[in-house]
């Protein structure tokens, strides 16, 4: 199924408002200033994993190199780094690998095409973003310059296992489940390495979600972790307000089955960590809109139900009454 090209994701770049974006302007971004594409070949991955960076210098290159170890012969995949230019240089050490793997790849295509059936495409492509702009845009902007029936998100710092994304891919090649998305509040999953304080703050925001947004049934609502069928998203207006892409996808995503499996997350090592008060302030106005969006379109829902009611009742009327008083 090509989907790639049909419906847009749609992006709002404003703090409050929702705008649509033409998908036909798709490659016209006016505030990217590069974006560089290495592929070994034409045919369209099955999964797209976005990685958004910000000061991940020193983790980006480990990270995609273990990706690969862990897809590679599984499945073909691409892998895009959206980076707000970073002062570390992420998206320039980014491209630099991209470019050696692309000709690489081109050295195994001369001289091994006897066993190039078995080789699954691998690429990497990099988004370099002017300024910082924040994670959610960052990973709307991957959505959108992705190509895999597939999508995979996941954060630079080694917080989330990338033996996973397997497991992820998996479960919604095999399954009925439109997303999956990895929970450390599950049976099963863990977190290792947080001072008190980021427990108290991360479960009190799972917290806020689950019972504000009626995703009781969803142990990690605010997972960074997670995967989903390109559909899912395509009639989605985002907006770029939050700081969870996964809790917009719940609530917007209607009927969208979800599966969550448990994973352990680690603490950072390396880098420094961008939670800071904004981001906090961020994700309560998230919620807020969140909220107002579930109550307009239930509220929606309820007047389209009295409307169908309503008609369901004029006909009976007219078919039994008219008639008899004519
Ligand atoms: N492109 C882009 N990436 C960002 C931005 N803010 C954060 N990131 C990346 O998003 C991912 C998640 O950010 P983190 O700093 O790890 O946030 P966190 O996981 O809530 O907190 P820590 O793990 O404690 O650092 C990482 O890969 C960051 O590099 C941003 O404004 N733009
Ligand atoms: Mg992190």
């Amino acid at each position: 199924m090509d989907t790639q090209q049909e419906g847009g994701t749609i992006i709002d770049n404003s703090s409050q408002q929702s705008t649509a974006v033409d998908p036909s302007q798709l490659g016209d971004l006016d505030h990217v200033h590069d974006i560089d594409t290495f592929s070994n070949g034409c045919i369209n991955p099955l999964v797209s994993i976005i990685i958004p960076t910000f000061n991940e210098s020193e983790n980006i290159l480990k990270l995609i190199q273990s990706i690969r170890r862990y897809i590679e012969d599984r499945f073909s995949a691409e892998v895009i780094v959206v980076d707000d230019n970073s002062p570390d240089k992420t998206g320039k050490i980014v491209k630099e690998y991209a470019h050696n793997l692309d000709s690489h790849n081109i050295y195994q295509q001369q001289y091994n095409t006897k066993d190039l059936h078995k080789q699954q495409m691998f690429s990497v492509r990099v988004i370099c973003r002017h300024s910082k702009e924040g994670l959610v845009s960052a990973l709307l902007e991957g959505m959108k310059n992705s190509l895999g029936n597939y999508i995979v998100i996941l954060d630079a710092d080694f917080s989330h296992p990338p033996n996973v994304v397997v497991d992820m891919v998996n479960e919604l090649q095999n399954s009925h489940y439109d997303i999956v998305s990895a929970s450390r509040y599950l049976k099963g999953g863990q977190i290792i390495g947080w001072p008190l304080r980021r427990h108290v703050i991360s479960r009190s925001a799972a917290l806020l979600a689950r019972t504000r947004l009626g995703l009781n049934h969803i142990t990690d609502p605010i997972s960074g972790f997670f995967a989903f069928k390109r559909d899912v998203v395509t009639h989605i207006t985002f907006s770029t307000t939050g700081y969870k892409l996964l809790l917009e996808i719940l609530v917007k995503a209607n009927n969208a089955k979800v599966k969550e499996i448990p994973y352990t997350f680690t603490d950072r090592k390396s880098g420094s960590s961008k939670l800071d008060t904004k981001v906090i302030l961020d994700y309560v106005k998230a919620i807020l809109h969140l909220y107002t969006f579930k109550k307009s379109s239930n509220s929606f829902r309820h007047k389209q139900k009295k409307q169908t009611n309503f008609n369901r009742k004029a006909k009976v009327f007219i078919k039994n009454w008219i008639p008899v008083r004519l």
